[in-house]
C-alpha cells in the first residue's frame, strides 16, 4: 500500500519536531499509513490541517508532586496530564505510576486513547496521565501520600465533563480511592471524575474485569470470523495484573488452557494449566512476585527473563504487561511455534516489526485499541451511572460489554475491508476510530 503524501509529510514533520520521543513517534509512525487510503478519499482533510491538529495534543501539563516518605523524608516525583483530543467528548484515560514513565511514554498511550476512545462508540475524548513514581516496594502511607499530592494539582484540571482519569500500570484500586478520596476532599464535589472507582463509592460493576474479559470477547469474535474456536486452545499470557488475570479467568471459563503468565522479572509455565488463584493470591492480595509460585502451589516452573515467554508454543499469545514486550523475536519463536492468533491486551506490546511479521505469516492479530477497549468502555459506562446516580449490575455490565466488543470487531473487520486492507485488523482500527473523531473535528472548526 503506498502511502499517502499529505500522512508521509505529516509524519516526517512529527520525527522533526518529536525527536527523541521514540514511542509516540512509534505509534504515530503505526497509525498514520494505515490512514492512507482514508486520507485518500478526503483531500479536504488536508486543506483544513486535520492530520497536524490531530497528533499534536490540545494541552499538556506537567507538575512536580512532593511527598513525604516513612521516614517523614521529603521525596521529588514529576507527574504529567496529556489531555490528547476532547474532539469526541470530555478527555478519558488512566493514570500510569512507573519509573519507566515519561512524556513520550504519555504522548504515545493519549494519542493511541483517542482512537481507541472512539472505537467504543461512546463520546470519550482521549487523554492519559501518570508518573515516575514507583509503588513497588512503598507502604500503603507512602502511597497516599504521593496520590494526595499529586491530587493536590491534577484536581484543578479534571471533572466530569473535562477530563475523567481511572487506572493503569500501577494505578489499581488503592490508588484510585486515595486519589479519589482527595479529590472530593479538594473540591466538595461527588461526582464522576474517576472511574474504576470501589464499589461502595460510585464504581462500576465489572470495571475490574473489564479489560480482560473484553480482550477475550473480542479474541472470539476475531476467531470465529475466520473459523476457528477458543476451545482447547493454549494461552499464554505476558503480565499478572490486572489485565493479565482477567483474561486469563474469562480464557479458562471459554475452555482455553493458560499455561504461562509473567512479571516483569520472569515467567511461570504449567503445562497442566495455570492455577489462577494461587496468581491471584500472589499477585493482589500479596503483591508478590510470580517466581513464588512453582513453591506456593507445589507445580509449574518459573524461569527467570520476562521476554522468554514468548517461546512457549501455544494457540493464543496475549500480551498484556506493557509496550515493546514482544518483538521480532518473540513473534519468530511464536510464528514457528505455530500460533493462530495474537491480540494486544497491553497498549502497544508488540512493535511495528513483530506485527509485521504475524501479518506476513497470516497470524490473526488484534491490535490494542481494539482488542483492550472494554477497560474504558466500562470506565464510560461508569461515567453515566454516576450522572444518572443509577448502578447496573454485573450482568448489564458484562452483556453490555460483550456486546461492544462485538460491534468494535465488526467495524474494525468492515473497515479493514471496505478500505482495501482485508483482515488487517490493526489498519481496521485505526481507519474506524479515525473516521468519527475527524468528522467531528472537520464539524467543529478549525482553530
Ligand atoms: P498492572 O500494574 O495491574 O500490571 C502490569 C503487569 O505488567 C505486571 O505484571 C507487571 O509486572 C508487568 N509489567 C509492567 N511493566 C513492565 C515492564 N516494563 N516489563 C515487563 N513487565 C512489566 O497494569 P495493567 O494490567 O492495568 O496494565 C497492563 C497493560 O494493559 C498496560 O499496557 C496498560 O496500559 C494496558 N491497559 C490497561 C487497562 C486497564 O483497564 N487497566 C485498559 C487497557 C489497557 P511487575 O509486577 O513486575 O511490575
Ligand atoms: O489504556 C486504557 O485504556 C486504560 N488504562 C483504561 C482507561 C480508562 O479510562 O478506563
Amino acid at each position: 500500500m503506498n502511502m499517502n503524501a499529505y500522512a508521509a509529510k505529516v509524519l516526517k514533520d512529527l520525527e522533526t519536531r518529536c525527536a527523541h520521543e521514540n514511542e509516540f513517534l512509534q505509534a504515530a509512525g503505526e497509525m498514520l499509513p494505515s490512514l492512507s487510503p482514508v486520507l485518500d478519499e478526503h483531500p479536504e482533510y488536508e486543506r483544513a490541517g486535520l492530520l497536524e491538529r490531530f497528533v499534536e495534543a490540545e494541552r499538556i501539563i506537567i507538575f512536580r508532586v512532593p511527598w513525604l516518605d516513612d521516614q517523614r523524608r521529603p521525596r521529588v516525583n514529576r507527574a504529567c496530564r496529556v489531555q490528547f483530543s476532547s474532539a469526541i467528548g470530555p478527555y478519558k484515560g488512566g493514570l500510569r505510576f512507573h519509573p519507566s514513565v515519561n512524556l513520550s511514554i504519555l504522548k504515545f498511550l493519549a494519542l493511541e486513547q483517542t482512537l481507541k476512545n472512539s472505537l467504543t462508540g461512546l463520546p470519550i475524548g482521549g487523554g492519559k496521565g501518570g508518573s515516575d513514581f514507583d509503588p513497588k516496594g512503598k507502604s500503603d502511607d507512602e502511597v497516599m501520600c504521593f496520590c494526595q499530592s499529586l491530587m493536590n494539582e491534577l484536581y484543578r484540571h479534571i471533572g466530569p465533563d473535562i477530563d475523567v482519569p481511572a487506572g493503569d500500570i500501577g494505578v489499581g484500586a488503592r490508588e484510585v480511592g486515595y486519589l479519589y478520596g482527595q479529590y472530593k476532599r479538594l473540591t466538595g464535589r461527588h461526582n464522576g471524575s474517576f472511574t474504576g472507582k470501589g464499589l461502595t463509592y460510585g464504581g462500576s460493576n465489572g470495571r475490574t474485569q473489564a479489560t480482560g474479559y473484553g480482550l477475550m470477547y473480542l479474541v472470539e469474535a476475531m476467531l470465529k470470523e475466520n473459523g476457528h474456536k477458543i476451545s482447547g486452545m493454549r494461552a499464554v499470557i505476558s503480565g499478572s495484573g490486572n489485565v493479565a488475570i482477567y483474561a486469563a479467568e474469562k480464557a479458562l471459563q471459554m475452555g482455553a488452557n493458560v499455561i504461562a503468565m509473567s512479571d516483569s522479572d520472569g515467567f511461570i509455565h504449567d503445562k497442566k494449566g495455570i492455577d489462577l488463584d494461587a496468581v491471584k493470591e500472589i499477585k493482589l492480595t500479596r503483591r508478590g512476585r510470580i517466581s513464588s509460585y512453582p513453591s506456593l502451589i507445589g507445580t509449574g516452573r518459573y524461569r527467570e527473563g520476562a521476554s522468554g515467554i514468548w517461546e512457549t508454543p501455544c494457540e493464543l499469545a496475549l500480551p498484556c504487561a506493557t509496550q515493546n514486550e514482544m518483538d521480532r523475536t518473540s513473534a519468530e519463536a511464536l510464528v514457528k511455534n505455530g500460533v493462530i492468533a495474537v491480540a494486544e491486551g497491553a497498549n502497544m506490546p508488540a512493535t511495528i516489526e513483530a506485527t509485521d511479521h504475524f501479518q506476513k505469516a497470516g497470524v490473526l492479530f488484534a491490535s490494542g485499541k481494539a482488542a483492550n477497549a472494554g477497560g474504558v468502555a466500562v470506565s464510560a459506562l461508569e461515567m453515566s451511572q454516576n450522572a444518572m446516580r443509577l448502578g447496573w449490575s454485573f450482568d448489564e455490565v458484562d452483556r453490555e460489554l460483550r456486546s461492544i466488543m462485538n460491534r468494535i470487531f465488526s467495524d474494525t473487520s468492515a473497515a479493514a475491508e471496505k478500505y482495501g486492507c482485508p483482515k488487517n485488523y490493526v489498519a481496521g482500527a485505526n481507519i474506524a476510530g479515525f473516521l468519527k473523531v475527524a468528522e467531528a473535528m472537520m464539524a467543529q472548526g478549525q482553530v
